[in-house]
C-alpha cells in the first residue's frame, strides 16, 4: 500500500488524481491533501478518505472553519508554508504535486529532499527550478504526470540516454490552430477557454492557445530528460492519440498512444514500473481516423519561439519568462490585455532582465518576484 499526498486536490489533475485513488484503493491511499481555497470540496475529501493532514493554503480561511466541520482525527494545517510539511512527513511514500504555477517548487524540493516518489503536474515548478530540483532525483523517483512527459518517460524505458537523437513533442494546435494574427487579435478569454481535447484548468487552457504550454514542455523535457533544447521538436498532432515521441540514433522511433485522459499518466506515474487496471477508455484502433501531423506556425504563435529561446538562454531565463507568463495569463483571463499581448508582455520582460545561474530557491523567488513586476507595469500601459 502507498500512501499519497496530493497537493492541487481541487484542480483539474487533481480531481482525476482522485479517481484513479478510488479506483485503485487497494494500492495506493490518500492520505493527505492541499487545496488553496476550495473549503467544501477539502471537507467532502477528509471524510470520504479518513484523511490524517489537510492544508489549506489561503491563511484567510483559518477564521471560516468551524471545529467539527473535518473528522476529529484530520489535522488541518493553514497557509503554503505548510505544504512543504506535508512532503516531508513519515507516512508518506508519493507526493502528488499538482500545484498550478511558479508555487509548487519549494514542495517539489522538499518531497525530492527526503527521499518520497514525486508525481509530477506542476511543470512550471521544473520549468524554472530543473537547474536545481532535477540533482536532487534519484532514477525513478520523480515520475512525470503532464501526458507528454509521461509518454517519452515511457518511451526511454530500457534505452541508453546517448542513443536519443530527438524527441518528437506532440501538440493539439490549441483552439486556434490555423488562425493568423490578424484572426488571434481578437480572440476573447471565453473563445480560448473552450479547448478541443482535454479536460484541464484555466490557467493550462490559455497556455495551450498561445503555445506557451508546448514551450513551457520544451523546457521541462530538456530538464526531465537531459537532453538540449534543439533536440526537442514540436509536432501539431491535432487528434491527441500519440502523446510523444522518441527518436533514436539507429533511426527508429517510439511513440506512446493512449486515450486522451488526464487518469492515464496520473496513474502510471503511481504504479511505475508496474501497470495497473485501465482508469480509463481502451482505444479501438479500428474506429480510429488515419494519424495525421502538421508543422507549428511559429510565426503565428510566438510564445512557442520565446520559450525556446528562454531554455536555450537557461539560468533563470525560464523563470523569468514563466513569471512574466504566468501575469499576462491571469489578465488576459480578467479581459485586462488582449491575446497577443501575452507575447508581448512575455517578450518584453524576457527582453528587459539578464538571465543568471540559478543560485537557490530564494533566487529564484527574487528573480520571479522582479519580472512579476515588470510585467504588471506592462499592463498599465
Ligand atoms: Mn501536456
Amino acid at each position: 500500500m502507498q500512501n499519497i499526498a496530493l497537493l492541487g486536490a481541487s484542480g483539474s489533475i487533481g480531481r482525476q488524481a482522485i479517481d484513479v485513488c478510488r479506483k485503485h484503493a487497494d494500492k495506493v491511499k490518500l492520505v493527505a491533501i492541499a487545496v488553496k481555497s476550495s473549503l467544501e470540496f477539502a471537507i467532502a475529501c477528509a471524510h470520504e478518505f479518513d484523511l490524517a493532514y489537510v492544508v489549506i493554503s489561503d491563511p484567510e480561511l483559518e477564521k471560516s472553519v468551524s471545529a467539527d466541520a473535518f473528522p476529529a482525527h484530520t489535522k488541518v494545517l493553514f497557509g503554503t508554508g505548510r505544504l512543504s510539511e506535508l512532503c516531508e512527513l513519515d507516512e508518506i511514500d508519493c507526493v502528488v504535486n499538482a500545484l498550478v504555477g511558479a508555487v509548487g517548487i519549494s514542495a517539489g524540493y522538499a518531497a525530492l529532499s527526503c527521499g518520497k516518489r514525486l508525481a509530477y503536474a506542476n511543470k512550471e515548478s521544473i520549468v524554472i527550478g530543473g537547474d536545481l530540483l532535477m540533482p536532487l532525483a534519484a532514477p525513478g523517483q520523480l515520475i512525470p504526470v503532464d501526458s507528454e512527459h509521461s509518454a517519452i518517460f515511457q518511451c526511454l524505458i530500457g534505452e541508453p540516454h546517448e542513443a536519443i537523437f530527438k524527441i518528437w513533442l506532440t501538440c493539439s494546435g490549441g483552439p486556434f490552430f490555423g488562425m493568423t494574427r490578424a484572426e488571434l487579435a481578437r480572440i476573447t478569454a471565453a473563445d480560448a477557454l473552450a479547448h478541443p481535447t482535454w479536460l484541464m484548468g484555466d490557467k493550462i487552457t490559455i497556455d495551450s492557445a498561445t503555445l506557451m504550454n508546448k514551450g513551457l514542455e520544451v523546457i521541462e523535457a530538456h530538464h526531465l530528460f537531459d537532453v538540449p533544447i534543439y533536440s526537442i521538436e514540436v509536432l501539431i498532432h491535432r487528434q491527441s492519440k500519440i502523446h510523444s515521441m522518441v527518436e533514436f540514433t539507429d533511426g527508429s522511433v517510439k511513440a506512446n498512444l493512449c486515450a486522451a485522459d488526464m487518469r492515464m499518466p496520473i496513474q502510471y506515474a503511481l504504479s511505475y514500473p508496474d501497470r495497473w487496471e485501465a482508469s480509463c477508455a481502451h482505444l479501438d484502433w479500428h474506429a480510429e481516423a488515419p494519424l495525421a501531423f502538421a508543422r507549428v506556425d511559429a510565426e503565428a504563435f510566438g510564445c512557442l519561439a520565446l520559450a525556446q529561446q528562454a531554455g536555450r538562454t537557461g539560468g533563470t531565463a525560464p523563470c523569468i519568462l514563466n513569471a512574466a507568463n504566468e501575469v499576462a495569463n491571469e489578465a488576459f483571463r480578467a479581459g485586462r490585455c488582449t491575446f497577443l499581448d501575452i507575447e508581448r508582455i512575455v517578450a518584453h520582460v524576457l527582453e528587459h532582465m539578464e538571465a543568471f545561474p540559478v543560485e537557490s530557491l530564494e533566487h529564484l523567488a527574487s528573480v520571479d518576484t522582479e519580472a512579476r513586476s515588470l510585467a504588471a507595469r506592462q499592463l498599465e500601459r
